[in-house]
């Protein structure tokens, strides 16, 4: 991918975890490798088809200097979020910051971190059998979407389906979205349990009646082998209530483990299930 590149940029700020740090402040080193596609703006000669990189670091500075922080770390986090929401055509960033006066009783050239972050696409299913279901579904959609770390940027149907696995229970209503996050797979799990229970989930019979279940699908092209947080969801491909949402939203989406189409998957499982 292509990049435009932000080299030690020298900014005057007051981070540190000594008393002395925060009042006297010193010099940051800060570099940028910003990920956009430079295609556009190379054949449209059109600034706003590319990311100004005076003003960014104008900006960035400023964000820089906004708050004081004991950590390096933090500084640079919080440098690369927000480069990352500010910025929609920047995919990914990576953020080097040298402390070429870090307190050390050595002579040194400087301290450094490095981080990279990015947005990650993620398809989620939701399912509901108490109460509103419909209601359900779309309050844990805009819950979602109303965090600053998420978007969602596809919906599918709504499907009424048959209940798998336990069955006296209510039929479900199922639906799929396609997610941009900067969250990593287990703060997205860890937020999604919160959504649970903020919806009253109550977590009685194992694939019993709920008012909502949140389910992490795909998470790029990860695949985990983390038993809180399996990604992709070890029983999607063998679910037509899951994949058939996930087939109105992106139907030639890979799945990364038997590297079928969703498609083709969802065709096979019609032969011997219906919804
Ligand atoms: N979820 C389950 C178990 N069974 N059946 C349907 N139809 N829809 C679901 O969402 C569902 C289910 C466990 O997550
Ligand atoms: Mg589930
Ligand atoms: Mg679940």
């Amino acid at each position: 991918m292509d990049k435009i590149t932000i080299e030690d940029l020298e900014i005057f700020a007051n981070h540190g975890v000594l008393g002395e740090e925060k009042v006297l402040g010193q010099k940051f080193l800060l570099s940028l490798y910003l990920t956009l596609d430079l295609r556009k703006p190379g054949l449209s000669k059109t600034l706003s088809d590319t990311v100004n990189y005076a003003e960014l670091s104008d900006r960035v500075e400023e964000e820089f200097q906004r708050e004081n922080f004991d950590l390096i770390e933090t500084a640079a986090e919080k440098v690369a979020e927000f480069i990352l929401l500010n910025y929609d055509l920047i995919q990914s960033v990576k953020v080097i910051l040298k402390k070429p006066w870090a307190p050390v009783k050595k002579h040194l050239k400087y301290v450094s971190v490095e981080i990279e972050r990015s947005w990650h696409t993620v398809y989620i299913g939701l399912g509901s059998n108490i109460a509103d279901k419909s209601q359900n579904l779309k309050d844990a959609l805009k819950i979602i979407d109303d965090n600053y770390l998420c978007k969602i940027t596809k919906t599918s149907n709504f499907y009424t389906t048959r209940p798998v696995g336990y069955l006296n229970q209510d039929n479900f209503l199922n639906c799929a979205a396609e997610v941009k996050t900067l969250m990593t797979p287990n703060e997205l799990m860890d937020f999604f349990l919160e959504t649970e229970k903020s919806l009253k989930r109550e977590r009685k019979i194992h694939w019993g009646p709920r008012t909502i279940d949140i389910d992490i699908l795909l998470y790029d092209d990860l695949v985990t082998y983390d038993p809180h947080c399996t990604i992709p969801h070890p029983r999607m491909a063998e679910r037509l209530f899951v994949i058939t949402p996930l087939c109105d939203i992106n139907p030639y989406l890979v799945h990364p483990i038997s590297n079928k189409r969703l498609i083709n998957i969802k065709n096979v499982l019609s032969k011997t299930q219906s919804l």
